[in-house]
């Protein structure tokens, strides 16, 4: 029995010292030293042995044990020492390679417009209002002086979400809710900017959804040299002081005489061109006296309080600035299209 377990020595050190990974260790521990294993089978044969000889094998078979034991956690601790240096050869950063550059983003064309225009009208003591996209029927329309038959309300141009909620197709809702606010008493002189969304077919010139600008001004004595003046300052702040104006007459529901504003041609300097339509004139916003039913469905006194108000249209403020072509550029998020107004 003493040979059979010198036998059991020997091999399993032999196998244990071939073995290459800690699965195979965890093998032949179990083949060598679990319950099952041959060195268990000789001590449960020790019973038919000498009481002389049962101690020797006893000592020898436990001294087996150990060693073969001691033999495979040594082993183990080596495999996985080494395992965790290549882990860590494997996984070692070169701190000296230079980092991948991370891609910067830019202010979208259209948010550097709204804030170059909100900064001119905030500098002639305008304040910013907003509200939400979308409407009541009241707000977009009615309190406009566009009533229920009006050409304007076409189904065809608005995207109504019930019969009396809507994606508003203009941000003038805003001003009607601010002049509710105000209860009556002027002055009232704000901008809103926000997105607006109508009925199109998306174009060069078309999308179904896009950003105004709209203005209010309301309070006693106001007068359409004030609409004037207040143009003269902003057209020649946004697109240049050599730059002239005129005023065209126009028809909006909600005003009263209704204006047109031209800024002169940049491109021929008014002798005629394409961006002009060989007229000398670019055409950039619509305006007007606020119409006297407009102001009292906003709580104001006709007789006491007048106004002007006027619209532009974000996209068509900034195609002018920066020579683009087609609407769409500003909403397809190409970052060809993006990164060119890096430094804008
Ligand atoms: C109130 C009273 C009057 C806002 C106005 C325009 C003229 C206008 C268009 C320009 C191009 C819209 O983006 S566009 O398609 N807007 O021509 N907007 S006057 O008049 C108001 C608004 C609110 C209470």
């Amino acid at each position: 029995m003493l040979d059979r377990l010198q036998e059991l020595k020997d091999e399993a050190i032999q196998k244990v010292n071939e073995a290459n990974s800690v699965k195979e260790l965890k093998d032949l521990r179990v083949a060598y030293l679990g319950k099952k294993g041959p060195i268990t089978e000789v001590l449960k044969g020790m019973g038919k042995l000498s009481a002389e000889e049962r101690p020797k094998v006893g000592q020898m078979a436990n001294e087996v044990r150990e060693a073969v034991a001691d033999l495979i956690n040594e082993k183990e601790t080596k495999l996985e020492e080494e395992a965790l240096v290549a882990k860590l050869r494997e996984e070692s950063i070169d701190v000296t390679l230079p980092g991948r550059p991370v891609g910067k983003g830019s202010k979208h064309p259209l948010t550097s417009v709204i804030e170059t225009i909100e900064d001119i009208f905030i500098g002639m003591g305008f304040t910013v209002a907003e509200g939400p996209e979308v409407e009541t029927d009241y707000y977009n329309f009615e309190s406009l002086n566009l009533p229920k038959d009006h050409p304007a309300r076409d189904m065809q141009d608005t995207f109504f979400i019930t019969n009396d909620l809507l994606l508003r197709t203009q941000t003038s809702p805003v001003q009607t809710r601010t002049m509710e606010k105000h209860e009556g008493r002027g002055p009232v002189k704000i901008i809103c900017p926000g997105k607006v969304y109508r009925r199109d077919e998306d174009d060069a010139t078309h999308s179904h959804q896009f950003m105004q600008i709209e203005g209010l001004v309301v309070a006693e004595g106001i007068r359409m040299s004030d609409l004037k003046g207040i143009f003269e300052q902003f057209v020649k702040r946004y697109f240049g002081q050599d730059r002239e104006i005129r005023l065209r007459p126009s028809f909006f529901p909600f005003t009263e005489p209704s204006a047109e504003l031209d800024v002169s041609c940049a491109i021929c300097a008014g002798k005629g061109c394409r961006t002009c339509k060989h007229t000398g004139w670019i055409e950039v916003l619509g305006s007007g006296m606020v119409h006297p039913n407009v102001l009292s469905m906003g709580g104001f006194d006709p007789e006491k309080y007048s106004g002007f108000a006027f619209g532009m249209g974000v996209e068509r403020f900034a195609m002018l600035k920066y020579g683009i072509d087609d609407i769409r550029h500003f909403y397809t998020n190409d970052t060809r299209f993006l990164s060119q107004f890096n430094r804008v």
